[in-house]
């Protein structure tokens, strides 16, 4: 199967609309993954006032939460409460519909792009019970606006303001992680530059009648520099891996939560040691600090009700 994506019939949505128990594909295996079963404690991974992020206090919170957890729950951010709730009832419209309409934005096997399930690439492989669509936003040359869903007829609308709104927010982010770690500003804005890149990623994760044995995102790293997640308000599901155990993430209304993905570890790492080593001689330190600290594992557990997250990385 490897490569592949299974037929969106095999998946998850329709089996759990037919209530059947999943198949093996989705059970998840214990050794690998921990257990799904029990519920892991909550931890209070920091919150960041982002509206704050001019005072030194907010900056040295930021700094220890990136060097800690390599994540933080940001609020005060400015994108309106009812962007946020609209972002996340397109969503939810766009999953409600007849699997023919979604059809019309079927994924691409070969760029990924679109709406389906997980890309199967080994016989081996635990299923996640999710149903997700992923489209690139940024740069708006490259969007393939043929898998983009025309209805809701304000998709479109609502998830350009939202990732407009959302990248001003990463672009003060970009700057305040540089600042608190003592680099020049422009370090990462100067980086990413006006192509960066900005996929926005909806996840939905059907009911499932053996929530004890599947889980709805398998552990895994994002492959992003960040990663910014938009909870459901409702129902938590997000653990993430540290210190040798999950643990949950607790769900703020409105608050936006930051990861430090695969790229911040790699690609600065390279970037700073080989292209400016001499600019930031005495930083090197930090860099390794955060570096290392780049979200290890995240996962998403699921319940019996309906939820869905947007991700914009
Ligand atoms: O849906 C979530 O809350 C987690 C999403 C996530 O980790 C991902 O899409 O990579």
């Amino acid at each position: 199967m490897a490569g592949l994506v299974l037929p969106l019939e095999g998946v998850s949505q329709e089996i759990a609309i037919n209530g059947d128990n999943p198949p093996q594909e989705f059970f998840v295996k214990e050794s690998a993954f921990g257990s799904v079963d029990i519920s892991p404690p909550t931890i209070p991974i920091p919150v960041i006032d982002a509206s704050m992020l001019s005072s030194e206090g907010e900056l040295e919170k930021l700094r220890s939460a990136l060097t800690t957890w390599g994540c933080f729950q940001a609020i005060g951010h400015g994108i309106p409460s009812s962007l946020l709730d609209k972002v996340s009832e397109v969503g939810k419209e766009f999953f409600s519909l007849p699997m023919e309409e979604k059809r019309k934005c079927l994924l691409s096997a070969c760029d990924g792009e679109g709406f389906g399930s997980d890309v199967v690439v080994s016989q081996e492989q635990v299923l996640d019970w999710c149903n997700r669509l992923f489209l690139m936003v940024f740069p708006d040359d490259q969007r393939i606006l043929n898998l983009w869903p025309e209805n809701p007829n304000d998709f479109g609308e609502t998830l350009i303001e939202y990732t407009m709104k959302l990248r001003s927010v990463m672009d003060a982010v970009f700057e305040a992680i540089a600042k608190s770690l003592r680099l020049e500003d422009d370090v990462f804005l100067k980086h990413f530059g006006e192509k960066a890149v900005m996929q926005a990623r909806f996840n939905f994760y059907p009911p499932c009648p053996r929530t004890d044995k599947v889980l709805g995102l398998k552990p895994h790293s994002d492959k992003s520099c960040i990663t910014v997640l938009l909870q459901d308000k409702e129902v938590e599901g997000l653990q993430v891996f540290g210190d040798n155990q999950w643990s949950r993430v607790p769900t703020i209304p409105d608050a936006l939560i930051f990861n430090l993905g695969d790229q911040m570890e790699v690609r600065f790492q390279v970037h700073v040691t080989k292209g400016h080593k001499k600019c930031y001689p005495e930083k090197n330190f930090l860099w390794s600090e955060l570096t290392n600290c780049s979200v290890e594992k995240i996962r998403k557990k699921i319940f019996l009700a309906k939820f869905h997250n947007l991700n914009a990385c």
